[in-house]
């Protein structure tokens, strides 16, 4: 029996693996119980006592060193496998990461919550009502009579007689005004439906309409509220005039008007040449409309407002098209 050439056998066997299965295999043919080592084992009883003895624990030794090449080469193994699926799941911890995307409000949200959030701060509520009002509450309760051009159809969207989509959430006032006695101190945001299209009329729009009623309030009250509004609105050197006009449903009425934004009063195309820019209507509640809802106009007073939120907007804005905010172009609407 020749152990060195066993060995070499062996080591020439271990040094020919490349990789793992290979290293399965042949510890299967070297080690296995039908391997080569087992084969010398076997043929130990055939020799004699002192032979026996000799090759027996040469065998036993060249045994223990192919068993520990093999726990070695394992070990190699699985660590170069190790540093395979490392080097395939690397992270480059140090790259920039990717800005995501971020969504706006739509400019005309961002207004209307601008315009809520002055009047929250003068101690008013928010109430809101429905977009599909009865003529009632739209037209009659508000003073405006049957012949009036407004209630025209070719002003108004009838869902069907005596129903209508709201042409302003004035509606929304009366409702709360019928529900609740004096004081009462809200405004009124909502989208509002007109028959109209063009570069300053879209058939929806906006609108925040504002009610204070309590007993003593006066003209100067509504000068007051409506100042601050337009000083915290559109900065407080804006400068601001109450020009006499018309609504059936306030006596006085006053329309408000502010320096032009864009000309500063030196007159331009967008306020044609007057250097004023309207940017809301209001006056004083008419009598008729306290005594539609139950209240006594000898007892109590209040003022109304109304403006229209894509025209207060486009001026904070500078846009001279009010269909810009309606046609959900993303490069329009992330400049806001
Ligand atoms: C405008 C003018 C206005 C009102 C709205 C109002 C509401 C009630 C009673 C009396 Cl319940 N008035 N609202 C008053 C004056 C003007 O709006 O130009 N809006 C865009």
């Amino acid at each position: 029996m020749d152990i060195s050439a066993l060995k070499s056998i062996i080591e020439k066997e271990i040094s020919s693996v490349s990789n793992i299965e290979q290293l399965e295999k042949t510890k299967i043919s070297l080690l296995g119980r039908k391997g080569i080592i087992s084969e010398h084992i076997d043929k130990i009883k055939t020799l004699d006592k002192e032979e026996r003895k000799f090759f027996g624990r040469e065998l036993n030794q060249l045994k223990e060193w192919t068993d520990k090449r093999f726990i070695e080469l394992k070990r190699f193994y699985e660590d170069e496998e190790k540093k395979k699926r490392e080097r395939a799941t690397w992270i480059d911890i140090t790259m920039p990461g990717k800005v995501p995307i971020v969504g706006k409000k739509h400019p005309i949200t961002q207004t209307m919550e601008e315009i809520t959030r002055i009047f929250l701060s003068l101690g008013f509520s928010v109430a809101k009502g429905p977009d599909i009002e009865s003529d009632y509450y739209n037209f009659e309760a508000l003073n405006i009579p049957n012949d009036h051009p407004a209630r025209d159809m070719q002003d108004t969207f009838y869902i069907k007689k005596g129903v209508v989509l709201r042409t302003h959430t004035s509606p929304v006032q009366i409702r709360v005004m019928e529900s609740q006695l004096p004081p009462v101190k809200i405004i009124a945001p909502g989208a509002v439906y007109r028959c109209d299209s063009d570069v300053s009329h879209t058939p929806m729009f906006h609108q925040v309409e504002g009610l204070m009623v309590d007993r003593h309030v006066r003209f100067s009250d509504l000068k007051g509220i409506l100042s601050i509004f337009v000083q915290e609105m559109f900065g407080s050197n804006t400068p601001l005039r109450f020009r006499p006009s018309y609504f059936p449903f306030t006596e006085p009425s006053a329309e408000v008007d502010i320096g032009c934004v864009i000309c500063s009063g030196k007159g331009c195309r967008v306020c044609k040449d007057t250097g004023w820019l309207e940017i809301l209507g209001s006056g004083m509640v008419h009598p008729q409309v306290f005594r539609i809802v139950g209240y006594d106009p000898e007892e109590v007073s209040g003022f109304a407002f109304g403006m229209g939120v894509e025209r207060v907007a486009m001026i904070r804005f500078g846009i001279d098209d009010i269909r810009q905010f309606f046609y959900n172009d993303i490069r329009f609407l992330s400049q806001f």
